[in-house]
């Protein structure tokens, strides 16, 4: 097999720091440290017990014999490991000259320099992760907020290869039914046994659906959303964007026409990355630099994935107004009703009568009036209504999500033969398509320049 070798990786950030990794992964791993490490009890790296910390130094033995870092020397022996090989670990100081002094050593004893993702393809190649779990760890590493944290945490766990392999072994059970009647044509005739197939394969492509459905969520907390706030002059966009940041980020006067240009602000939604934009003001003005400022507006109006539009309560609606109340309908959006503590000319019936089922809540920003509100709508409107993040899985990677899809529709196809009474071996043909995509998922049909592909995009020395 290939990976027989040793590799090996500085796994802690480039920089300065307290402590920096010299990790170590494969057979010659402990013989290396035994070439390279002194402790002061004079003990061999070969007889300290596993996962233990040893104090010592590494010694340039090639050479003049000198010392290189003071360290600490992790030993970790296969198979439990996160490679399942036998794995060392040089704590050594952090910073840069240290570290590859000591990684210099290490390779000059035999190991060679690890490629990216290189000790998580090794933990996937020797059965200690499938492969949905290896990408768990990426996104673990790369995850912004909270919540992706969990969901990165949870599929680590297996939780997202459990219920994917729970879906494949019922397709596999009804695969090796339907081919059984391969062999014994008049079971394909019998009316019975294939209705029973057909509602096996229904129930498990709604399971199926459902895994596919958590993916737009899975996508929205992975890679945020972006949000614009859209409305006419001196409605309160910049007041609600310093609201939602919770500092004076946006200029706010009482001069219509304040916010000349857009302005962006990311914060943390209860675990959703919000990339919120504040917009000029739509109106028809002369002002050469507004009216490139609106002309900007117009342009977020069309590609922000979510709209909060606001009007002012205590002024009847204008022409920009209902301009952006007809828009609206063709967008995600919220409407947010604002200065309710002035006196009310305009209601929230006089925007639904516009569009029915857009949500309307009323603000009053200086008193901090209905911020609450709008948080907890924006994250219902985003994530849908029950919105839990439960012991079920979320689907967040793309590969996963374009494997499900294909699994969908294989078994799709599956059912329409099924249901039209084609052969088994049409049937049979499907399903398998749909049995390798979720195999892809999990690692256990993926192709050799996939998996390059996936590790290549992570951390050298993970
Ligand atoms: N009474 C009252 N005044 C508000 C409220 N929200 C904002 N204002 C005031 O309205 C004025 C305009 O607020 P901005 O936030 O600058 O409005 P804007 O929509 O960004 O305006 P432009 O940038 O000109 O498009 C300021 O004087 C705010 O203090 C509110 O809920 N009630
Ligand atoms: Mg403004």
């Amino acid at each position: 097999m290939e990976f027989h070798d040793t590799i090996a990786a500085i796994a802690t950030p480039r920089g300065e720091g307290g402590i920096g990794i010299v990790r170590v992964s494969g057979s010659l791993a402990i013989p290396i440290a035994c070439q390279l490490f002194r402790s002061p009890r004079a003990v061999s790296p070969a007889e300290l017990p596993t996962h233990t910390l040893t104090y010592g130094h590494v010694v340039d033995t090639t050479a003049s014999g000198e010392r290189i870092d003071e360290v600490l020397l992790g030993i970790m022996r296969a198979p439990k490991t996160y490679t399942a090989e036998d794995i060392v670990e040089f704590n050594c100081h952090g910073g840069i000259v240290p570290l590859t002094a000591v990684l210099e050593l290490v390779v000059k004893a035999g190991a060679r320099l690890a490629a990216p993702g290189e000790f998580t393809k090794r933990a996937f190649l020797n059965g200690r992760l499938d492969l949905a779990q290896a990408e768990a760890v990426a996104e673990l590493i790369g995850s912004k907020t909270e919540l992706s944290r969990k969901i990165a945490l949870n599929a680590l766990e297996g939780k997202l290869s459990e219920t994917v392999n729970r879906l494949s072994d019922r397709l596999a059970s009804l695969l090796a039914e339907i081919e059984a009647s391969i062999d014994f044509p008049e079971e394909a005739l019998d009316f019975m046994k294939v209705k029973t197939q057909l509602q096996t394969a229904r129930a498990i492509q709604v399971d199926l659906m459902h895994l596919l459905q958590t993916a737009s969520e899975g996508r929205l907390i992975k890679e945020g959303i972006t949000v614009a706030i859209l409305g006419k002059p001196n409605v309160g966009k910049s007041s609600l964007l310093n609201a939602l940041v919770q500092t004076a980020r946006a200029i706010v006067t009482d001069i219509p026409g304040t916010t000349r240009d857009t302005l962006e602000e990311a914060i943390n939604l209860d675990g959703i990355a919000l990339n919120l934009i504040d917009t000029a003001g739509i109106r028809q003005t002369t002002d050469i630099v507004e009216q490139q400022g609106v002309q900007r507006s117009k342009a977020v109006l069309n590609q922000a994935e979510f709209l909060l539009l606001m009007f002012d309560a205590s002024h009847p609606l204008n022409e920009a107004d209902i301009e952006l109340l007809q828009t609206a309908k063709s967008h995600r959006a919220i409407f947010i009703l604002n200065k309710v503590d002035l006196p009310v000319v305009t209601h929230a019936e006089a925007l639904r009568a516009y569009c029915p089922k857009k949500r309307v809540v009323q603000t009053a920003i200086p008193e901090g009036k209905g911020i609450e509100a709008l948080k907890i709508a924006l994250r219902e409107e985003l994530l849908g209504g029950e919105f839990v993040l439960g012991e079920s899985p979320i689907v967040t990677n793309a590969r996963h999500k374009e494997a499900l899809r294909r699994a969908y529709e294989g078994l799709n196809y599956a059912i329409e033969s099924l249901a039209n009474g084609m052969p088994p071996e049409l049937v049979s043909v499907d399903l398998h398509i749909s049995l390798d995509s979720l195999g892809d998922i999990v690692g256990k049909t993926t192709t050799e320049d996939i998996l390059d592909r996936i590790f290549s995009q992570f951390c050298v020395g993970k």
